[in-house]
């Protein structure tokens, strides 16, 4: 039988912070997890290092179900994003693994193809409307069928979601950045910008946006019956789904579709907005919500409520990530769509292969396993820094959801 020989918890910052598991079996296989949860990356490498790794050495590479539940089950301490992107990072390299050693993708092992690609959504932003209409149209001429849109809220420092210079990267200073919110002005302005979209470039794509969990949920339900007839794709996290039931009152005010899941990491986190369909899409991913073995299983009990998948695919999730988010969308039934927003050019000297986007669609290879390497040599040039996401506090200087 072939044993987990040696597990490497890899720390590298090729424009931004990644954590990255690697297995390596008794016959020479290697297998790659992603690891990194975004402004607490070491936290989750020393709950490998110090709590996993140890656990792993010796055992079946082939058993992944079994070690998720050894992980889950046999931590006691339950759930929360540290303990699930570690079982993410393992479950990820040992389906990796598996498909090294079958000589298929892991889409095959999944149970093959449902489509022929993965619709992304790429980011629409600016510092204000013009900005964003301008970058729609670059996405649409670059193929995107579907686009988020966000503008930064004026007379309001700092709003999330919006690109400062090339890329949109908000984990961007040694202690967390403090910006300003305004529920008042988010409300007055956000409707206006997506109905102009519509104006400017018709309905003949998908338009999403994000709320980031800055509502009420009765100012979420008067948000989304103001943006009903920009006929919005989604609208992301419009409350912090702390509470489930917090949905309902949404759901009673308004027929804007709703997707959630970005910041939950588990099936219990979405039960209910699933089985009492208080959402349309899920949007857990692959790092952060215990691997393709726990991602399939939330998926799965979506697909019997007609809710579909939306996985988050930040640059904060690494390519390994990507790759076996779409290794799943390929598979699964109820696929929705899936984020994608690039990576800063120097990830792709670190992670090599993974998956392409051609006109708007994704597609990984057919290469065995997730089709992703490491380059050692490259990772060691990009030195690790702490980076924080901002805080965000209200017009009187108290604390409201970043
Ligand atoms: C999204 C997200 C991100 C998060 C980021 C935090 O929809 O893509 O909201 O932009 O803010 O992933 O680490
Ligand atoms: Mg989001």
């Amino acid at each position: 039988m072939s044993t987990i020989e040696r597990v490497e918890v890899l720390i590298t910052s090729p424009g931004r912070n990644f954590v990255t598991l690697r297995v390596t079996t008794s016959d020479g296989v290697t297998g790659l997890g992603d690891a990194t949860l975004n402004g607490r990356e070491l936290a989750v490498a020393s709950y490998l290092e110090n709590h996993v790794v140890p656990l792993l050495i010796g055992r079946d590479p082939a058993r992944i179900e079994d070690m998720w539940q050894y992980l889950f089950r046999g931590v006691y301490w339950r759930r929360g994003p540290v303990t699930m992107t570690a079982i993410s990072a393992v479950d990820t390299a040992l389906w990796d693994i598996k498909g090294k050693v079958a000589g298929l993708p892991v889409y095959q092992l999944l149970g093959g193809r449902s489509r022929e690609g993965v619709m992304a959504y790429g980011h629409a932003s600016g510092s204000d409307v013009e900005e964003m209409l301008d970058d729609v149209a670059r996405h649409l001429e670059l193929g995107y069928k579907a686009v988020r849109a966000q503008v930064a809220v004026p007379g309001i420092a700092g709003t999330y979601g919006v690109k400062k210079g090339g890329a949109y990267e908000p984990a961007n200073s040694a202690l967390p950045e403090e910006q300003a919110w305004s529920t008042e002005a988010y409300l007055g302005f956000a409707p206006g910008y997506l109905a102009a979209t519509r104006e400017r470039f018709g309905f003949d794509f998908h338009l999403l946006h994000d709320v980031h969990h800055r509502l009420t949920p009765i100012e979420a339900g008067r948000f989304g019956k103001d943006v009903e007839e920009s006929r919005l794709f989604w609208m992301e996290d419009p409350t912090p789904a702390d509470s489930q039931d917090a949905f309902r009152l949404i759901r009673k005010h308004t027929t804007t579709p709703i997707a959630v899941g970005e910041v939950l990491s588990s099936i219990y986190d979405v039960q209910h907005l699933i089985t009492e369909q208080l959402i349309d899409y899920v949007r857990c991913t692959v790092v952060h919500a215990g691997g393709i073995t726990h991602l399939r299983r939330i998926f799965d009990l979506a697909a019997l409520y007609q809710v579909r998948s939306g996985s988050h695919g930040a640059s904060d999730l690494s390519p390994v990530t990507q790759a076996a988010a779409v290794h799943l969308d390929t598979a699964i039934p109820n696929f929705g769509v899936q984020e994608y927003m690039g990576y800063p050019e120097q990830v792709a000297e670190v992670f090599h292969g993974g998956a392409t986007l051609t006109d708007g669609f994704l597609n990984v290879s057919d290469e065995p396993g997730l089709g992703v390497t490491y380059d050692d040599e490259a990772a060691a040039r990009f030195e690790y820094s702490p980076k924080y996401l901002p805080v965000a506090r209200r017009l009187d200087g108290s604390i409201h959801d970043w």
